[in-house]
């Protein structure tokens, strides 16, 4: 196999990307079946989280940053700026820093999980705290941009290019297109990338391919017959699709999707009409719920703004608006790991004395 992304999929990329690629060594995540849940819950479905958690910066982020990267060398950018909830900011500081490019962040303050903070700082970023939302962030952000000065955020075309390999790897992995693909949506670039991805794939035109104003055709012939249908979950407190337009204060734990005003509003809404899919809100009890349960049950720990699709998935089939026996792909988007605290009120730990006798009470084993 060929070792990068950008390599594996040159194919069906941009021309020469690979050439001035800086790779961590992203995607090529695992696709893992789930045992319990699903049995726990009573849903007759074949469910696989696509752990985009193993990225190297622990989070999907990664495969459309290897390539924004990419270009931004390859068109003479001294530095690179991006608007971001976490993750992409950390994605960004990360390459750019092995790329040897300057990378300003503008983070909403007091917002952003202890992990993904930590990262902007190792790895050198610029970075601004900004009173205000992520939408306040990415406005800034657009007055910013220049070829000198490369915006990194998703209405950047190459993080969809990159992104879209997801939907490739769980078509190869899968040795089919599921039935179901559901995901977190945000800004919604990663849905309208998944959405590419499956179009190309398939051969089928998309109106998704406005991001590539034009400048670009797939170029690889159609190896898959059919597409999947596309569910985005949405924290409830941060659900502009499902008011139908941008809202002004997002809340919600999920810091990674608290965003309101998302700026790939029509990809979205091609991957869901031509789909015949769906955006489905989901609150921040359930978004926790599963992803404990996923942590606890199934050993896979993702943040929680990533369980979304997941429990889209679940509440969709208990109420059962999803046929029996369908294979569903749920993309799990970062690890959990980058946001520690999003768990601690589930801790169970006990503070004893260091002797046999305390010791042995507390684990129930005297
Ligand atoms: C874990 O980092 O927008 O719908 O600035 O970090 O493509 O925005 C993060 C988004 C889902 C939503 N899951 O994806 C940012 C940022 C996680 C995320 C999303 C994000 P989009």
């Amino acid at each position: 196999m060929k070792n990068s992304l950008l390599e594996r999929y040159a194919e069906q990329l941009p021309e020469g990307l690979a050439d001035c690629q800086t790779s961590l060594g992203e995607g090529d995540t695992r696709l893992i079946e789930l045992v319990h849940l699903p049995k726990r819950h009573k849903v007759d479905l074949k469910i696989y989280a696509k752990f985009e958690g193993t990225n190297p910066t622990g989070s999907f982020k990664d495969r459309g940053m290897v390539a924004a990267i990419a270009q931004a060398r390859r068109q003479g950018a001294r530095a690179v700026i991006c608007a971001s909830t976490g993750n992409t900011s950390a994605a960004a500081a990360a390459y750019a820093a092995r790329a040897d490019l300057a990378c300003h962040v503008l983070l909403p303050a007091g917002k952003i999980a202890t992990g993904k903070m930590a990262q902007a700082i190792a790895h050198g970023a610029n970075i601004v705290a900004l009173r205000g939302n992520f939408d306040d962030a990415m406005a800034a952000v657009r007055r910013f941009a220049s070829n000198a000065v490369a915006v990194v955020n998703s209405i950047n075309p190459f993080r969809i290019h990159g992104q879209k390999t997801i939907a490739f790897e769980v078509i190869e992995q899968l040795g089919k297109v599921p039935d179901i693909h559901a995901l977190p949506v945000g800004n919604a670039g990663n849905i309208t990338a998944h959405w590419i991805g499956y179009s190309e794939a398939a051969g089928i035109e998309t109106a998704a391919n406005y991001v590539f104003a034009g400048d670009w055709q797939a170029k690889s012939a159609a190896w898959t017959a059919k597409r999947p249908v596309m569910i985005g979950a949405q924290a409830a407190g941060a659900a502009p699709f499902i008011a139908g337009s941008p809202i002004s204060d997002p809340e919600t734990v999920a810091t990674a999707i608290r965003i309101g005003n998302p700026q790939s509003w029509d990809g979205a809404q091609a991957a869901i009409s031509e789909s015949a899919g769906r955006i489905l809100p989901v609150t921040d009890e359930e978004l926790l719920n599963v992803q404990y349960a996923l942590a606890s049950e199934e050993g896979i720990f993702c943040e929680p703004a990533s369980s979304a699709g997941l429990a889209a998935v679940l509440a969709e089939a208990k109420a059962g608006r999803i046929e029996a026996g369908l294979t569903v792909v749920c993309t799990l988007t970062g690890n959990g790991m980058k946001d520690p605290q999003a768990l601690a009120s589930r801790a169970k730990t006990v503070e004893v004395e260091a002797t046999e006798a305390q010791i042995a009470k507390a684990l129930g084993l005297d």
